[in-house]
């Protein structure tokens, strides 16, 4: 079954997504999400000059060997441009192999685990007072786990919200050049934990809560957040450091109990072997779209599998609703799957634009039988909604040095 055209969109939608489409000569559809947020033209570029030539007239059946094609066969390896596109591409294949076999992908993984994914919500607040009632909010709408982020006191637009306007962060395609914020690590390590003492002490011990500390601490800085947040018992503590070193996280763990995830940025297997093998973390948050796309995201699963670490995909509104489902078919499968993150598909716009078989209720999400992903795109409404250029926010310190993200 020859692939015939493959189309690349972008659109705005609420905010900026790259999808792709590939046809195949009988007319079999697959759809694959290329979105990384704020270097979204650089993929649309790889794919329409690089990859689409070179895959017109394979089969597209042979998704393994495609997968290998375009990444051992391009000789640069790995990057996140490159494996967002390779991706997309694979997603879509998936799509398509379901399709025609008539069956779920999940079925074509496997089969299911479970009925049903657990997922965390987001509670960001600009105040301690502001995140518990955004946390009672979730809790009311039935969610039992919660990362919670709130804006350190006195300092302005840092953690999920963008000072009075209330913005949040993650869900904009509105900032043509990147805003800075300022952080300060002393503030920061004073204060989270009155947070979760805090939310502990309201909402008691059986929310399960979780923090994301957007890799802005050293090691040991890092294992002292831990320990002092071992009392509130966190579902995991993501990102507390960049993992370009990952020996960084055995020192953490050398100190504390918390439950650690990481890997949202991840690209590749090789980015978390040593995290994995060494057991220095409990969760891998690879995207499908970002990690290459369901071919080794499966193999990730499984090797993780080995060394008692869970897979708790990334599941940032910059991702679109096909790189939602195509998670949601990994998740119902994998046997160790540990929980989603999912910030909803509130915003009608974006519904309309990409039709998807998730639904939410009661803490979980639940994925609709259908062919292959069960989504669907809507180009001609879509190209309504065009692309604005948009950048995540810089971190510097109160001095000017740049920090990370
Ligand atoms: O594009 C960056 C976002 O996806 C990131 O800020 C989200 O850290 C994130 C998370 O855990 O969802
Ligand atoms: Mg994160």
């Amino acid at each position: 079954m020859k692939i015939a055209d493959i189309k690349v969109f972008v659109a705005c939608p609420a905010r900026n997504f790259v999808t792709v489409k590939i046809i195949t000569e009988d007319g079999t559809i697959g759809w694959g999400d290329a979105t990384l947020n704020g270097r979204e033209m650089a993929v649309v570029a790889y794919l329409k000059e690089h990859i689409v030539p070179c895959l017109i007239g394979k089969d597209a059946h042979q998704i393994e060997d495609i997968w290998q094609y375009l990444y051992k066969g391009a000789y640069w390896r790995r990057g996140p441009v490159t494996m967002a596109a390779i991706g997309a591409i694979d997603i879509a294949l998936w799509d398509i192999k379901g399709k025609v076999a008539g069956l779920p992908v999940y079925q074509l993984l496997g089969g299911k685990s479970r009925s049903k994914i657990k997922v965390y919500a987001h509670a960001n607040g600009e105040s301690i007072d502001d995140t518990l009632n955004n946390l009672e909010k979730l809790i009311e709408q039935g969610f039992k786990a919660v990362r919670l982020q709130c804006a350190l006191p006195n300092s302005k637009g840092t953690y999920g919200t963008l000072g009075k306007k209330k913005d949040y962060y993650e869900l904009q395609s509105n900032r043509p050049l990147p805003p800075e914020h300022a952080w300060n690590t002393t503030k920061y390590l004073n204060f989270i934990p009155k947070l979760f003492k805090a939310a502990r002490e309201k909402y008691g011990m059986e929310i399960e809560l979780l923090h994301d500390v957007h890799s802005r601490l050293t090691p040991i800085e890092a294992a002292r957040l831990g320990k002092e947040l071992e009392p509130y018992q966190l579902l995991f503590l993501e990102d507390p450091v960049t993992a370009e070193n990952q020996a960084g996280y055995e020192c953490i763990r050398q100190h504390t109990t918390t439950p650690l995830a990481v890997g949202e940025v991840f690209n590749t297997i090789w980015d978390s072997m040593d995290l994995i093998s060494r057991q220095w973390i409990d969760y891998i948050r690879v995207a499908a779209t970002h990690g290459g796309g369901i071919t080794p995201l499966r193999k990730l699963a499984d090797f993780a599998a080995l060394y008692h670490v869970r897979i708790a995909p990334h599941g940032a509104p910059d991702l679109s609703p096909i790189c939602h489902a195509a998670q949601a078919h990994l998740n119902i499968w994998a046997n160790n799957f540990g929980i989603q993150e999912f910030v909803g598909f509130g915003n009608e716009t974006l519904n309309q634009v990409f039709k998807h078989p998730l639904s939410y209720k009661d803490g979980y999400v639940f994925l609709e039988d259908k062919p292959g992903l069960g989504v669907d795109y809507d180009e001609i409404l879509a190209s309504n909604y065009k692309y604005k250029r948009s950048y995540l926010p810089v971190t510097r310190l109160e001095d000017g040095t740049l920090w990370d993200w």
